[in-house]
């Protein structure tokens, strides 16, 4: 099978860098791919994308060397079973509030006896290549979303549950469900806090962790922390800052 970039970069005792999708749209999947970065991750919880452009946009993707994740809406089974079908190399899901929130990702995404998944890889088959039964639930990533006050209490737990690969912090949730707004690269000590708890949990459990980043910079310095996988921040995001960078010079913005 083929083989996932993010574990070879865990393997090598380095974080893996993923580029993240907010345009449903397959050419800049191809761009982001072909960017440098170890994984790209199509972002099909708040981002302007459905699950048809999800497989023109892995599609794009396998023509270059990042390996493939997708953030799905929720730990709803058939919508995990459907992105890994169609070729998903790794699932984040977000709003894992509980150890059953975990156990239900982990069901999702592995076939009997580790869990309940249904047997039709598709597209995976293609991507991965003819031996994918054999090495899916090894290869596949499984990073379980902290973002709540009820994800936070029960880290320690969640990061225990068998076939979780690690946790992925949401810090505008976070930040928002502790009443201390929304910013990506948070100032509010107790924020900073419930991250560092976080990635402390899941060092103790033997198990990944991940951070959404605003910035190379913040990027680079969550990956010196500690931290084994990291987003410097989104397309859209960045599109944005460039555009408006290009237009002041020229005294627009
Ligand atoms: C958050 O910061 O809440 C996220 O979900 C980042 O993707
Ligand atoms: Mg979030």
């Amino acid at each position: 099978m083929r083989p996932n970039r993010v574990r070879e970069r865990w393997n090598a005792g380095e974080a893996a860098v993923s580029g993240w999708l907010s345009f449903g749209n397959s050419y800049t999947a191809e761009i982001v791919g072909l960017s440098g970065v170890d994984c790209v991750t199509i972002d099909l919880q708040h981002a302007m994308t459905d699950v048809s452009d999800m497989i023109v946009m892995l599609q794009a993707i396998s023509a270059t060397p990042a390996t493939p994740f997708v953030r799905v809406p929720n730990a709803e089974p058939g919508i995990i079973m459907k992105a890994l079908d169609a070729g998903s190399y790794g699932i984040i899901c977000p709003l894992v509030n509980s150890v059953g929130d975990a156990k239900a990702l982990v069901d999702a995404s592995s076939y009997p006896p580790l869990g309940g998944r249904s047997f039709g890889p598709a597209r995976g088959l293609l991507y991965g290549g003819p031996d994918y039964a054999q090495h899916a639930d090894a290869t596949i990533v499984r990073l379980a979303m902290i973002e709540t006050r009820e994800g936070l209490a029960a880290v320690d737990d969640i990061c225990a549950v068998d076939g979780l690969d690690g946790i992925f912090v949401g810090p505008s949730d976070l930040g928002l469900n502790l009443g201390r707004g929304t910013a990506a690269d948070p100032s509010d000590s107790d924020v900073r806090a419930a991250i560092d708890r976080c990635l402390a949990a899941a060092k103790a459990a033997g198990k990944r962790a991940g951070l959404f980043c605003p910035s190379g910079a913040v990027a680079r310095r969550r990956a010196e922390q500690g931290f084994d996988f990291v987003v410097p921040n989104s397309d859209a995001n960045l599109l944005k800052a460039a555009l408006a960078a290009e237009l002041a010079v020229i005294g627009k913005a």
